[in-house]
């Protein structure tokens, strides 16, 4: 059988020098300094300073990401001015008012019950959840919603409430 000693081989050992000599000029640096007698201040010093200048940093960069994810706050925006919709639920029927709206539209939603305890649920267009709400008698509770899709949307109570709880839906539109 022949032996080759290709390309590869070649690689593999310039790879191991290398690593094995820095291996080397590394324990000779470290063994020349640890001969000479060094002041703790020399050490300290230096290293608080470059834990200032990480403190300083960090800082910076923490207090930059903070303030820059304010703007992504997933809260509404108050100061929006929106329609408000009385809605309220009752056995087994939800009465709305008004109950045609702009596409893009702020909408709060005042929600509450005649009698029992209903789940409000509204739904998009293309049947997708997109906010709900408990419906309590005694109780206004809001639901803040921006209607973009325009199309029929639909009420649905989420909250079993009696024998035609199933039949508790309710349309609504958003015209473009
Ligand atoms: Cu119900």
């Amino acid at each position: 059988m022949e032996v080759t000693f290709g390309g590869f081989q070649i690689a593999v050992l310039a790879a191991f020098l290398f690593v094995a000599l820095s291996l080397v000029a590394i324990f000779a640096v470290v063994a020349r300094q640890a001969r000479r007698n060094v002041e703790f201040a020399e050490v300290t010093d230096t290293g608080y300073r470059l834990r200032r200048y990480w403190f300083a940093f960090l800082c910076v960069l923490l207090g930059s990401g903070v303030v820059l994810s304010l703007f992504f706050l997933p809260y509404p925006d108050n100061a929006k001015s929106g329609a408000t919709v009385n809605v309220s639920g009752g056995l087994f029927y939800w009465s709305m008012s008004p109950d045609t709206f702009k596409a893009g539209s702020d909408v709060t939603f005042d929600v509450t019950s005649s009698d029992v305890n209903h789940g409000l649920g509204v739904y998009d267009p293309d049947g997708v959840l997109v906010g709900s709400v408990q419906a309590m008698p005694g109780y206004q509770n809001q639901l803040d919603l921006t209607l973009d899709e325009p199309g029929t949307y639909m009420l649905a109570c989420l909250e079993y409430c009696g024998y035609k709880h199933h039949e508790m839906m309710r349309e609504f539109e958003v015209t473009p």
